[in-house]
C-alpha cells in the first residue's frame, strides 16, 4: 500500500508533523493499527537502522526519526490498547543501565497494557539496584528487561545477579528482549524467557504467569 511506504519514508526522513498527519489519516481510514505499526513505522525504523550501520545516517537524524516514531505511537496507542479491562497482573519494565533506547520497550509496554496487564515502566538507563528497589516496592509477577546494544546486554546479567543477591529472584519471572539478545542469551544469563517482538512478548508473559486459557 502506497501510504504505508510513504509513512516509512517520512519516518526515515524524520518528518514528525507529516508522520503524525499520515498516521491519523490511516487510522481514520480504518486500517488496522497493527498494520500501520508493522508495515509503516517498524519498516521505516529498520531502514534507519541499516543506514545508521552503513554510516549513511547520523545520530541527530536518527533522533529525529525516533521522535517521529514516538509521536506516531502516541496516536496508535489507544487503538492498540484495549481500555477498561481488569488487570491480569503486574509487570515491571525498564531498559538496562547504559542504554538510551526506549522505543521497543515502550511498544512492549503498550501491547502488554492492551492485553490487560498493569505495567510499571521505570524508564531507560536503569541501574541494577533501581530494579531491585522497584521489585520490592511494586512486587511485580514479571520483570521485562530491554537492551539494544551488544555492550549493554551484559547489564541484563548484572541486573539478574543483583536481584538474586537481594534474595528476590524466586519472586519474579524475568523476560528479556531487544535486537541483540536471543533465547540462547536468555538461557545463559538465567532469564525465564525471551521474545523477539512486542506481540510475542504478550504471549510469553501470559505463559510465564500461567495464563494459558486466552
Ligand atoms: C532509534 C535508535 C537510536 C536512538 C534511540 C532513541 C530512543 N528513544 O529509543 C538514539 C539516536 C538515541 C540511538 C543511540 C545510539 N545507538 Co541506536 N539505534 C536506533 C535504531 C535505529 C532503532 C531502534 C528502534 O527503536 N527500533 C524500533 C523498535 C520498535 O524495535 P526494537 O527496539 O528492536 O524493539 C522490539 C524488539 O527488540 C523487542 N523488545 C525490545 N525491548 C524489549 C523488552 C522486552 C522485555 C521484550 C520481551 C521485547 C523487547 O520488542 C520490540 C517491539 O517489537 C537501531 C537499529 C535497529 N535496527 O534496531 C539502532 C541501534 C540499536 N543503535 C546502535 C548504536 C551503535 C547506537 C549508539 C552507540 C550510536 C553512537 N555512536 O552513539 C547510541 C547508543 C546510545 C545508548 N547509550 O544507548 C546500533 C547497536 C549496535 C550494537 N550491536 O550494539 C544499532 C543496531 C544501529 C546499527 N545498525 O548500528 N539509537
Amino acid at each position: 500500500m502506497k501510504e504505508l511506504l510513504d509513512l516509512a519514508q517520512l519516518l526515515e526522513q524524520g518528518q514528525s508533523q507529516k508522520v503524525l498527519t499520515l498516521t491519523q489519516q490511516l487510522v481514520d481510514s480504518g486500517l488496522s493499527p497493527q498494520t500501520i505499526l508493522n508495515e509503516g513505522l517498524i519498516a521505516g525504523m529498520a531502514v534507519v537502522g541499516e543506514k545508521m550501520r552503513n554510516g549513511e545516517m547520523y545520530l541527530p537524524e536518527v533522533l529525529q526519526s525516533a521522535g517521529a516514531m514516538k509521536a506516531s505511537l502516541a496516536i496508535l496507542k489507544p487503538h492498540l490498547a484495549r481500555e477498561g479491562t481488569a488487570s491480569r497482573g503486574k509487570i515491571l519494565i525498564g531498559t538496562v543501565k547504559g542504554d538510551m533506547h526506549d522505543i521497543g520497550k515502550n511498544l512492549v509496554t503498550i501491547m502488554l497494557q492492551g492485553a490487560g496487564f498493569e505495567v510499571i515502566d521505570i524508564g531507560l538507563n536503569v541501574e541494577p539496584q533501581r530494579f531491585v528497589t522497584a521489585i520490592t516496592e511494586h512486587t511485580p509477577a514479571v520483570l521485562g528487561l530491554s537492551a539494544m546494544l551488544t555492550t549493554t546486554m551484559l547489564n541484563m546479567k548484572t541486573t539478574i545477579e543483583a536481584i538474586a543477591s537481594a534474595g528476590l529472584r524466586s519472586q519474579v519471572k524475568i523476560i528479556i528482549g531487544g535486537a541483540p539478545v536471543s533465547q540462547k542469551f536468555a538461557d545463559e544469563i538465567g532469564a525465564d524467557g525471551y521474545s523477539r517482538d512486542a506481540v510475542l512478548a504478550v504471549n510469553k508473559v501470559r505463559q510465564l504467569m500461567g495464563h494459558t486459557s486466552y
